[in-house]
């Protein structure tokens, strides 16, 4: 057993404490990059360990009520996110393990397992930056750059908003409703991605992602999907999807 594996381990075993015990800290960035993760624009990477680990909440667990209620924050991120960073260091581990033995019968497995935990671990990444407290940072509507971008990409913002909130509403099954900057067009464009990986154009990076799995909203809105769309509005924070926008132009 290696040190990420004993890690591993060891948070599973007290997994069930975690969700009720881990308090998040406010991170000293706004991204909580600065702190965190050596300035990069993610969180969720521990250079001095040399792996991926889950990134604090900007706000507390209850902060976005009532449009995503405390109990699903703390499953989802305590529990659901920390499955795809443990997913993802163990891949990681089994591929460098490959390498040394020379063996790559399983590297379509664990590639596979590279693609599904760490899409899952940006994704979130990402989700959880691009909300803020309703009426303090979350909701209203985008200005500036960001407001000129998304007319000239989709006509307007009620435009976008409505053909953003039918892509994620039709998701088959699990996945994400995801507005990301083009490197191609530099222009924005609305995708659905597909468990935590799939249908993606690559040149891709996500401003704005939705996650429309059943475990983000099941708790509180049941089968009503739509409905959790309309009201996540109230939380979204525009200067952070600004703020990843201008990163990438
Ligand atoms: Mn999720």
């Amino acid at each position: 057993m290696n040190r990420r594996e004993m890690l591993a381990a060891s948070s599973l075993a007290t997994a069930g404490l975690m969700t009720a015990a881990f308090t998040p800290v406010a991170s000293a960035g706004r991204h909580g990059g600065d702190t965190e993760n050596g300035g990069r624009t993610l969180p969720g990477y521990d250079a001095d360990k040399d792996e991926f680990v889950l990134p604090h909440l900007p706000y507390d667990y209850d902060a976005l009520e009532p449009h995503i209620d405390e109990q699903t924050m703390r499953l989802h991120h305590g529990a659901h996110h920390a499955t795809y960073v443990r997913g993802l260091n163990n891949a990681l581990d089994k591929l460098a393990e490959a390498r040394e033995a020379d063996d790559f019968d399983l590297v379509k497995h664990y590639s596979r397992e590279v693609s599904f935990n760490g899409g899952g671990h940006v994704l979130h990444s990402i989700f959880w930056h691009n909300m803020a407290p309703p009426n303090n940072g979350g909701g209203g509507e985008p200005d500036g750059e960001l407001r000129e971008l998304i007319d000239k990409s989709f006509g307007s913002f009620e435009k976008m908003k409505a053909h953003f909130a039918a892509a994620a509403g039709a998701v088959e099954g699990g996945g994400w409703g995801i507005l990301g900057h083009d490197a191609m067009s530099g222009k924005l464009l609305i995708i659905q991605g597909e468990n935590q990986q799939k249908l993606t154009t690559w040149a891709i990076t996500p401003v704005l992602a939705l996650d429309v799995w059943e475990h983000a909203y099941y708790l509180k809105y049941q089968n009503r999907r739509a409905e959790y769309v309309e009201n996540w509005w109230n939380v979204v924070n525009w200067s952070d999807v600004a703020q990843r926008v201008r990163w990438h132009m």
